[in-house]
């Protein structure tokens, strides 16, 4: 007997409670619990109803994810939905928390549904890469109409209870104790001698154009498959009889089940969660964080300022010159404008945020009550010394000292202060109130708890943390520097950076490396450019006809011209036809007789750059764990969410192919493709970066 399910009996009506914390997940056990109690209801001498509750923070959160990829165990998910509302009697669902996937899909095989005000329910498997599979796109649509189902589905958004009553997802909202709520509302359908009312028998939804529907929905994805097969269920719901389109339902689940798509997304959700858990962290106390101070307020600054306000701190922002102060103060004010107008945050909130909770300074002594600071100024090194200098000086002890530095020495940083331990690196990425990630640089003397106060920094703003050592560009931006350098090589030898962007946003990226640039400007590449050629290696390959653009003042999209062409008013750019002229003019210099590239190649060698200097990264020690790498480059830096991040592709690859593919490349350049020790050793072992996680979680 599973002690998943509780069964009690309240007058006519049995309660099953489901039983599994955290958020109830509806593992094999919890499937049988429900199975033997459904079976107790119904013989149970006069039992009219049955009221399912979770206990715990939410109703149901789905299948139990874990399972995936193993097995299919019996009882299957379809079947206990299928025999709920098969039972003769009635059957609420009384739905507090969430009420995802398979947890939405239990409830909609209740005969009625009542919900807390503050419940939330979704169908958000599309998000690890599959399609509800458990009659969800077969029962929503005959509920809510084709649009609205095919809307919820395929976007995997959590509905809120208000939405989902107008919806007709669920026929109450009602508030108080769920199990409380769930037997009021049987024991009123009871007296007004209401009758069961399986969703399975109402009309199917209507038909649309499905092919179009498909292809819209797969263009939006970017390439992600699960959204637009879950267009193909609908279909099956519209054209099929009930039961068929479970089958069919069913088929495409299972098939999605096999995919590289369902394995990278499963990869993103747990790593998503592993990546703040970090072991030395376990019983840390972090320090207090209420009031932040914030040094420099151009974007960086002011979207750092942003994420704090809207994180409910105090900031203290200091500028040098009334004019910089005025210009942060508005740039803030701008960030909250925009916050205001998505509806984050009310307006009397953003009043108080501006007028109570920042003050723009222009003095440090303004920062001597702050429990943390975050420097966001030039990125010079002395510059940075100078600024922490003054830190030193006034901020109280304990007080956290933080650099934004997206590649300074760190520690170099905090031995110019008498409070090295207090140092850290805080990397936030811009727009840094609305980018998610953030990389925790953690320096030689930083204290343990000063690291636990910048993940929960993190936490409190929404970020995803990230914990990094100390090199050239931490984890993401060195890691970006070479496979961006790969992608420079292409183009020397043959390949059009249009052809590169082209061929890395059909493999899911957001844009193409060079249309990034664009977006960033071209000054920022140049100017690393300039500060790295002192220490450059005779063999390194820098291509140098965008300098040629830059030297006329080209720096992107912020100049109108780049790699591309911008237009005003216009999304996007069109070629620039000067890039390959100039492009030309280096080959002919270098004596380079161009080539083909397949769009393959170019994908092969860029991902290949990817992982095997990530597979360095690792191997140093600078990411602890394969996962840290894959959440950056999710985060951070736009890689399609579907591969999981680019050493769970690699993995999925076959790490000897990886191997084989980057020693075949150092045939051509064998400094840039110098094979990392961690990729050569996990292929001699037979082992993958997986692997090193599952290790490390030990
Ligand atoms: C599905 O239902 C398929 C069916 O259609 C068909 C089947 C045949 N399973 O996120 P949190 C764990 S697919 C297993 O930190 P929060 C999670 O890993 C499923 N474990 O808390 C974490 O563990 P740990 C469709 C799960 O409050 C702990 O619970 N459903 C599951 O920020 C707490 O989670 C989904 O996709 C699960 N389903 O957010 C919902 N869910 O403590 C996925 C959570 O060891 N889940 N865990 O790190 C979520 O979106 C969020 O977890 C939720 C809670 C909103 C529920």
């Amino acid at each position: 007997m599973s002690d998943k399910v509780a069964y009690s009996r309240h007058g006519d009506i049995a309660v099953l409670r489901i039983q599994n914390p955290p958020v109830n997940a509806l593992s094999q056990d919890v499937r049988a619990g429900l199975l033997q109690t459904l079976m107790q209801a119904e013989a149970d001498e006069g039992v009219k109803a049955v009221v399912i509750v979770g206990e715990g923070r939410a109703f149901i959160a789905g299948a139990d994810i874990k399972e995936f990829g193993k097995q299919p165990l019996e009882p299957y998910l379809p079947d206990v939905c299928n025999r709920i509302e098969a039972l003769p009697l009635i059957v609420v669902a009384s739905m507090h928390g969430v009420s995802l996937g398979g947890g939405l899909e239990i409830a909609l095989s209740a005969h009625y549904r009542v919900a807390q005000p503050s419940a939330r329910v979704g169908l958000p498997e599309v998000h690890l890469g599959l399609i509800p599979g458990a009659t969800g796109t077969q029962r929503l649509p005959r509920l809510t109409g084709t649009e609205k189902a095919i809307d919820v589905i395929t976007t995997g958004r959590q509905v809120k209870a208000a939405e989902a009553l107008e919806l007709g997802i669920i026929d109450k909202v009602s508030e108080g104790d769920p199990e409380a709520v769930g037997l009021a509302y049987a024991q009123d359908l009871l007296d007004s001698g209401a009758a069961r009312r399986p969703v399975s028998e109402l009309d199917p939804p209507a038909a649309i154009d499905w092919d179009a529907t498909y292809e819209a929905v797969l263009k939006k994805g970017r390439g992600q498959i699960s959204p637009a097969e879950a267009v193909r269920a609908v279909q099956a719901a519209a054209e099929l009889p009930f039961d068929e389109g479970v089958k069919a339902e069913r088929k495409i689940f299972m098939d999605l089940m096999q995919t590289d798509q369902r394995q990278g997304m499963i990869h993103a959700f747990f790593s998503e969660r592993a990546v703040g858990n970090l072991p030395e962290l376990k019983g840390v106390e972090p320090r207090t964080l209420q009031s932040i101070g914030v040094i420099g307020g151009g974007t960086m600054g002011a979207g750092i300022a942003t994420a704090c306000l809207l994180a409910e701190m105090n900031v203290v922002l200091i500028e040098m010159s009334d004019e910089a102060a005025k210009a942060a103060k508005e740039r803030i004010a701008g960030n909250l404008a925009g916050a205001l107008k998505r509806g984050k945050i009310s307006q009397e909130k953003h009043d108080n945020l501006l007028t109570i909770a920042l003050e723009v300074s222009q003095s440090y002594d303004s920062l001597k009550d702050v429990d943390l600071v975050i420097e966001a100024v030039f990125e010079e090194m002395s510059v940075k010394k100078e600024v922490f200098g003054k830190l030193d000086a006034v901020c109280k002890p304990g007080c956290v000292l933080a650099s934004n530095t997206s590649y300074l020495d760190v520690d170099e940083i905090a031995a110019s202060t008498t409070r090295p331990e207090d140092v850290i690196g805080l990397h936030f990425f811009s727009p840094a109130h609305v980018m998610k990630l953030l990389e925790v640089v953690v320096a030689d003397k930083t204290a343990i708890d000063v690291v636990a106060t910048g993940f929960a920094l993190g936490k409190a703003l929404g970020k995803i943390c990230v914990r990094a050592g100390v090199c050239d560009g931490f984890i993401g931006n060195r890691i970006l520097a070479v496979y961006r350098d790969a992608a420079g090589h292409m183009v020397l030898d043959g390949a059009s950076p249009f052809q590169i962007d082209k061929a890395l946003v059909d493999f899911g990226f957001a844009m193409g490396p060079f249309a990034v640039s664009d977006l960033a400007g071209l000054d920022i590449g140049w100017a690393t450019r300039k500060r790295k050629a002192p220490h450059r290696h005779p063999e390194e390959r820098v291509p140098t006809y965008i300098d040629r653009l830059c030297e006329q003042g080209h720096f992107g999209q912020k100049t109108g011209e780049g790699y591309y062409v911008y237009e005003k008013g216009k999304r996007g750019g069109t070629p620039n036809p000067k890039i390959m002229e100039l492009v030309k003019a280096e080959q002919q210099e270098l004596g380079i007789t161009p080539r083909d590239f397949s769009d393959e190649e170019i994908v092969r060698r860029y991902m290949c750059a990817m992982v095997n200097e990530a597979a360095k990264v690792v191997g140093e020690g600078i990411a602890k764990r394969p996962l840290d790498v894959d959440m950056v480059l999710l985060f951070g830096y736009g890689f399609p969410r579907y591969w999981g991040g680019p050493m769970k592709w690699a993995d999925i690859q076959g790490l000897p192919n990886i191997l084989a593919d980057i020693e075949g490349y150092a045939k051509e350049d064998a400094w840039f493709w110098q094979p990392a020790p961690l990729l050569k050793q996990l292929v001699a072992e037979g082992r993958t970066f997986d692997d090193l996680n599952k290790d490390a979680s030990k």
